[in-house]
């Protein structure tokens, strides 16, 4: 579909993608801030002037915030949530804005997160079919943040859950999904190969020595990934657009 093609060319840059997070204060909390980026204009600026190929918010900072960066940066807007209070057993994330939002507000994404292996799985696999079903009448590509996660998952680090979250991705008819990474080129290649043809991004995860999250990101390149949908790497740095440059030579090339 026309429209899809359209948005999904402002989010993927040369066939990469490298987005900006910033749904923490829903899914950590607040601890994740300090006194600047805890100002949601600071990490827009961020963003904008950093040339991220998107920003992934939640909708009450799109409403309050967005006009000002309208045009500076594709909005992808996170379209479920939850807190980090709930017991992670039973780990579900519900849906907190709609599909028309996302319309109304200009995204060009929207971002959904799936537990896979969650004994509230069915409930997130249907609730994701419907939107998603509904984002495509409107030509809105989607990007799935899939987790393996919940009572049933033995190990949510692992190459097979990841691969298996991937995987699931491409079934439910993500066009981008959002892993955490393996901790090897060899095996996040596994997850990519597991998605096949749904364009695998890297998590960024917590904040990590500067030079160490570059070779990270060397590496979920190198395995065949198409970029990041990177936080607190980022907005948690004392120098934010010196390792968002850092981070596109690695995505995009020098
Ligand atoms: P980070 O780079 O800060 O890890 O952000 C990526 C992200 O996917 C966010 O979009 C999301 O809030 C968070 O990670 C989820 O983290 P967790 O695995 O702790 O639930």
């Amino acid at each position: 579909m026309i429209g899809e093609k359209v948005r999904l060319s402002r989010i993927m840059r040369k066939g990469k993608v490298m987005l900006l997070a910033m749904d923490q204060g829903i899914e950590h909390g607040p601890v994740d801030f300090n006194e600047k980026n805890i100002d949601p204009h600071y990490v827009f600026d961020i963003a904008a002037k950093g040339g991220f190929t998107g920003f992934a918010i939640h909708k009450g900072i799109a409403y309050k915030y967005m006009e000002n960066y309208a045009g500076k940066v594709p909005l992808v807007l996170k379209l479920n949530g939850r807190t980090n209070i709930n017991p992670k057993e039973d780990v579900y994330s519900s849906p907190v804005a709609a599909v028309k939002e996302a319309v109304r507000l200009g995204a060009d994404a929207i971002g959904y997160t799936i537990y896979v292996g969650s004994p509230m799985e069915a409930k997130m696999f249907h609730e994701f079919g419907m939107i998603q079903a509904e984002a495509k009448e409107y030509g809105m590509p989607s990007i799935v943040w899939a987790y393996p996660r919940g009572k049933y998952v033995k190990n949510e680090k692992s190459v097979e859950s990841i691969s298996y979250a991937a995987r699931v991705a491409l079934e439910l008819g993500a066009d981008i999904v959002k892993v955490n990474y393996t901790g090897s080129t060899e095996s996040f290649s596994q997850v990519v190969k597991a998605a096949q043809g749904c364009h695998v991004i890297s998590a960024g995860g917590s904040k990590l020595d500067e030079d160490a999250f570059i070779e990270k990101a060397k590496e979920v390149m190198a395995a065949g990934a198409v970029g990041f949908a990177v936080g607190r790497n980022v907005w948690q740095s004392e120098k934010p657009m010196e390792i968002t440059q850092r981070l596109k030579d690695v995505v995009f090339g020098k």
